[in-house]
């Protein structure tokens, strides 16, 4: 193989535009990693801290390795790759996305970006490209929420936004704190502090996702630039009512929580519209009943409300909704109990990076807008601390968090190739 170019990098916006990705390599990691699954699944099921985890880790850990970085775990799994900068002093670049995924979720949502940063990795390594900032890419843990209900709980604890108390606080339905969890694959979440971010470390972060929505496809634009993101607000509701015999209890001596929660449930789609927000979303993913069985009137039900818009008062007003309803409930002899789980601010992101990320997909001749996130992202939690940039390839049909999400392999390429000649450009200044 003859030795490849060296790109001298000092007319950076020439230079950068001559830097190819190699697109099947990118296609193959991510066919290779989405494919870890446990028997007999559909779609990705990667947990953090599961074994389907741990196969990818290895993966991603061999080929940063390979394509010359520093690798490290830090204290609550994130995975992190570095190339070391040629001026020590000057802050670094974060480039990054999460591993894990949802219960039988699609192939892309995170490792897209996870793929990109080990893309990105290789072709500094193959043009033997010397960035004069440090260039680390994260592979981010438990940012679905999927174990605890928390979602961005590994980048939130970089970021400082979630620390041991959290850790011990959040439980996963078996009733296993986050803290043990963690301590039993192997991590060391008491040196935590540790692996703090301090703001001055950091220049800028970029992150690139599928949209998940259908907002890319709806327009014709091949590259979403992400001004903002919804903040969101995790609620977990249990309601208590009186379990009993479902053929011999008669209708009006019923403490039913199931009919309850369907009184609540039923109402969120009103609700919202009532608000009136033309962002406001909220969903009920999640419900279990105790003890589910279909000739038992439940003794207690519980289910998630994730509610989410750009404008917190928008969040606030639903739960007011939701809080309402359950002392009205709470009147009728039902045992009523709502915790918030976990919340996130909404977020806007640079002004600057997102200019250079369209500049790049423009002088690629790829049509792009700007546009919102309804989906929360590890980037979301470093906008108090550096210049963050989001980029949305399209997701076909609109589709995410199901084993049909799927993205052309020409728009991840697109998506690939603007983020790596950002990245260039930023690590050069
Ligand atoms: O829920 C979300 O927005 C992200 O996929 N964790
Ligand atoms: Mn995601
Ligand atoms: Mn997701």
């Amino acid at each position: 193989m003859e030795s490849p170019m060296v790109i001298p990098i000092n007319n950076i916006r020439r230079e950068v535009r001559s830097l190819k990705i190699n697109i099947q390599r990118v296609m193959e990691d991510i066919r290779t990693i989405s494919s870890i699954r446990p028997e007999g699944s559909f779609g990705s099921t990667r947990f953090s801290y599961s074994e389907e985890d741990r196969h990818a880790r290895e993966y991603v850990i061999r080929e940063m390795t390979g394509a010359g970085a520093n690798v490290w775990t830090d204290s609550v799994g994130n995975i992190h790759g570095r190339i070391v900068g040629t001026e020590k002093e000057k802050s670094r670049v974060l480039v990054g996305s999460h591993l894990d995924t949802v219960r039988n979720g699609g192939p892309l949502d995170g490792l897209l970006g996870v793929a990109a940063g080990l893309e990105i990795l290789r072709v500094f390594q193959e043009e033997k490209i010397k960035p004069v900032r440090d260039l680390e890419i994260i592979a981010f843990s438990e940012e679905e929420g999927s174990n605890f209900g928390a979602t961005m709980l590994g980048s939130k604890c970089l970021a400082g936004k979630a620390g041991l108390e959290e850790l011990r606080r959040l439980k996963n339905d078996e009733g296993i704190t986050a803290y043990e969890v963690m301590k039993k694959f192997g991590l060391n979440p008491d040196s935590i502090e540790e692996d703090l971010f301090k703001p001055e470390e950091t220049y800028a972060m970029l992150e690139l996702h599928i949209e998940q929505g259908q907002v890319l496809e709806d327009s014709g634009a091949s590259l979403g630039i992400v001004e903002g993101i919804f903040g969101m607000t995790n609620i977990h509701i249990t309601l208590k009512g009186i379990g009993n015999h479902a053929g011999a209890t008669p209708m009006g001596l019923r403490r039913d929580p199931m009919a309850a929660a369907g009184r609540i449930i039923g109402k969120i789609p009103e609700w919202v519209n009532q608000i009136g927000s033309t962002q406001l979303v909220a969903t009920v993913g999640k419900i279990q009943a105790y003890p589910n069985a279909s000739n038992v009137i439940p003794e207690k039900v519980a289910f998630t409300v994730d509610i989410r818009d750009m404008e917190a008062g928008f969040i606030g007003k639903m739960e007011s909704r939701i809080r309402e309803e359950l002392e009205r409930l709470g009147k009728e002899g039902i045992q009523i109990q709502m915790e918030t789980i976990a919340t996130s601010p909404s977020v806007s992101l640079s002004r600057e990076i997102g200019d250079i990320l369209k500049e790049e997909a423009t002088a690629m001749g790829i049509s792009n807008r700007n546009m919102y996130s309804g989906a929360v992202h590890d980037c979301a939690m470093f906008t108090d601390m550096t210049k963050v940039g989001l980029l949305f390839v399209p997701s076909i049909g609109g589709r995410s968090h199901v084993p049909e999400e799927d993205t052309k392999e020409g728009d991840i390429g697109a998506g690939i190739s603007v983020l790596l000649r950002a990245v260039c450009r930023v690590v050069m200044e």
